[in-house]
């Protein structure tokens, strides 16, 4: 009767946002325009070559599939740049207290990242070992909302959906784990977490028991 936790990487655990909103800005002056913080939130949790058409189409801009590789490749290079320097300092507010008392309750825990940067990512904060399967970017063929991500790591995990929580911070997330049949703990503001069954400022205000208490 286990139950297993599925973790978002971007926002969730690491405040990487910041970096793909000062790539992706950088990218979008370059090309003569810009974008609101509203509208960067849309790409929270979106994949890499999506993210960009939803900018080229904000900034009212065509390019070819070719092009929007080289684009893509431009903004990625500028963000691991920014994340090659990242420290475990950058780890957001009881991300490693909540991933340590999991293993110690005997719960499985697996990454569900839309992120091709997530291995850089884990060495550089000290994460990588608190995982028992990553999957990320690299593994899947569909972006969150689908829920490709999170049904990878229950398989991983061996665990049935209806008993993995999801630990989000996009409305694209909680879509997703919605559409895996799986429990939501939204991270942020309840207005960008619509259908999450419990919404927590990060990972510091919720603890294992209240989460073992949403799996009935
Ligand atoms: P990359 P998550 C997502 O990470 C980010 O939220 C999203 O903004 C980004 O476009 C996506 O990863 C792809 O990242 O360009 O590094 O492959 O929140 O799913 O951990
Ligand atoms: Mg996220």
């Amino acid at each position: 009767n286990n139950i297993a936790c599925l973790f978002d990487l971007d926002g969730v655990l690491v405040d990487t946002a910041v970096y793909h909103y000062q790539a992706w800005k950088a990218l979008a002056n370059s090309l003569g325009f810009d974008f609101t913080k509203a509208q960067n939130e849309q790409l929270k949790g979106v994949n890499r070559m999506r993210s960009l058409q939803l900018i080229l189409e904000w900034g009212g801009v065509q390019k070819t599939a070719e092009e929007q590789e080289a684009l893509a490749t431009v903004k990625n290079d500028n963000y691991v740049g920014m994340i090659s320097k990242m420290t475990a300092a950058e780890v957001l507010p009881g991300s490693v207290e909540l991933l340590e008392a999991l293993r110690a309750a005997g719960i499985k825990i697996a990454l569900g990242s839309a992120s091709k940067n997530s291995g850089l990512i884990l060495e550089r904060t000290n994460l990588a070992h608190l995982f028992d399967a990553i999957v990320d970017g690299n593994h899947v063929t569909t972006s969150k909302p689908d829920p490709e991500v999170f049904i990878k790591g229950a398989e991983l995990l061996d665990t049935d959906p209806s008993r993995c929580i999801v630990f989000e911070d996009a409305q694209a997330g909680v879509q997703a784990a919605i559409a895996g049949k799986m429990k939501v703990v939204g991270i942020g503001e309840p207005e960008n977490l619509t259908g999450a069954d419990v919404v927590v400022k990060d990972l510091s205000a919720i603890t294992v028991e209240e989460i073992k208490a949403l799996i009935n």
